[in-house]
């Protein structure tokens, strides 16, 4: 009998990870028996709410889940821990990710979101350590102002309408420039917005989820929000974690758009979620003086709040994925209905 060798874990380090999708993709990993490292920033508050479940959970009974302090702002907590950690693949899913916000502090933005992308890739490069895999986060803000209302794929070309956009498309091209110049293993995915119930509050979806549930509840009594006319491509962040996976065990770096290819506007998310908790509303007005009425008591429950528009809009976006579809053999599992029936059943659940 052949003496069985037992394999190594493999390392895995995440920039990111008290974020929604560094809390998904930490379980994903761990169920492929990886070894996982997660970077948190200090802050005054606790960080690691979306993370903490994992600890104790059964369900991650055997897990390797170590935390660290760090930040992409600071290079040599960058430099240390990868220095000391020597990961098989490092994922960068840290940024300051939110578009509107990046208006009003574009320069800590830039900073995070673009340069943070940098110091990790020179640090790699600093130490040699050319068989480390390195995953960016980049964005389908990175297309921004399109001509038509066609689908973006890889090809398509960026035009950023913030200074997020601007940053991300950075990070983006600095990934392909130490693929091509150093020969790191520096992949780029392209992923269109993702949602779940553990998405950040200030983003459209959970804001609207959560605001409608509330009304229902008779919590609150109006939702404030901005452009209704937006168009964007929403998947589910557990399905898109998976391509994060799939796009680092491919036989080659390259990038790769993930999406869903199923577009609605802000406007009909609200009328998706009023009619799965059966709230009768309907428009009235234009403009700045649109509202939303709850038929069955003849109040306004949405109004718009010019604080919510932004200095630069992105109107239209919608994604094909069909490269990897193909080549990552990659789709989503979940579609807008069962991603808004996952989102109302989270915020129910909260208030029972
Ligand atoms: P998120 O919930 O906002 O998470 C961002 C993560 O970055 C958090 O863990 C945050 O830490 C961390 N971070 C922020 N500044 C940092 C710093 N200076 N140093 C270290 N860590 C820092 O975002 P997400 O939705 O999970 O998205 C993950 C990544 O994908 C982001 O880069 C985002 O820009 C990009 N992306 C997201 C989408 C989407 O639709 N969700 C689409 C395309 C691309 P704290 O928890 O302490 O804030
Ligand atoms: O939910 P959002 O803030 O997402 P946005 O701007 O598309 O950015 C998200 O997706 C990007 C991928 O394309 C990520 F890279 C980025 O990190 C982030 O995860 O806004 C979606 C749309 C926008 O057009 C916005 O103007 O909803 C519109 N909107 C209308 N009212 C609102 C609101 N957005 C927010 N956040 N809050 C509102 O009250």
């Amino acid at each position: 009998m052949g003496l069985k060798v037992k394999k190594k874990n493999k390392v895995a380090l995440i920039f990111g990870v008290t974020g929604q999708d560094g809390s998904y993709l930490v379980e994903f990993l761990l169920k492929k028996n990886y070894t996982v490292y997660g970077i948190k920033r200090r802050s005054s508050s606790a960080n690691t709410q979306r993370i903490d479940h994992i600890f104790d959970s059964i369900d991650f009974k055997n897990n390797n889940f170590f935390i660290e302090y760090g930040d992409v702002t600071d290079s040599s907590s960058i430099f240390n821990v990868i220095n000391n950690i020597k990961p098989d693949e490092i994922y960068n899913l840290s940024a300051q990710s939110h578009v509107r916000v990046s208006f009003d502090i574009p320069e800590y933005t830039a900073n995070s979101t673009a340069l943070g992308a940098l110091r990790i890739l020179e640090a790699i490069k600093s130490l040699k350590l050319y068989k480390t895999k390195f995953y960016q986060a980049s964005s389908s803000e990175m297309f921004g102002k399109q001509k038509t209302n066609k689908s973006q794929n890889e090809n398509t070309k960026f035009h950023p309408m913030s200074i997020y956009g601007v940053s991300k498309v950075f990070a983006h091209n600095t990934t392909i420039l130490y693929r091509e110049a150093y020969g790191i293993f520096a992949c780029n995915g392209i992923l269109f917005n993702h949602e779940s119930p553990r998405r950040g509050p200030n983003f459209v979806t959970k804001k609207i989820a959560q605001g409608l549930v509330r009304i229902k509840l008779k919590k609150q009594k109006v939702l404030r929000l901005g452009n209704l006319y937006a168009i964007r491509d929403w998947g589910h962040a557990k399905d898109y974690v998976e391509s994060m996976w799939k796009i680092m065990q491919f036989k080659k770096p390259d990038d790769w758009v993930i999406a869903t290819n199923y577009e609605i506007s802000v406007k009909k998310f609200i009328n998706l979620c009023a009619k799965k908790l059966k709230i009768d509303l309907v428009w009235k007005n234009k403009g700045i003086k649109e509202v939303g009425v709850d038929k069955s008591t003849n109040q306004i429950i949405i109004k718009i709040d010019k604080k919510y528009f932004r200095p630069g809009e992105v109107d239209y976006l919608k994604g094909n994925y069909t490269k990897a579809r193909k080549q990552l053999n990659w789709k989503p599992k979940y579609n807008i209905n069962s991603l808004i029936d996952e989102m109302i059943k989270s915020e129910l659940d909260f208030h029972e």
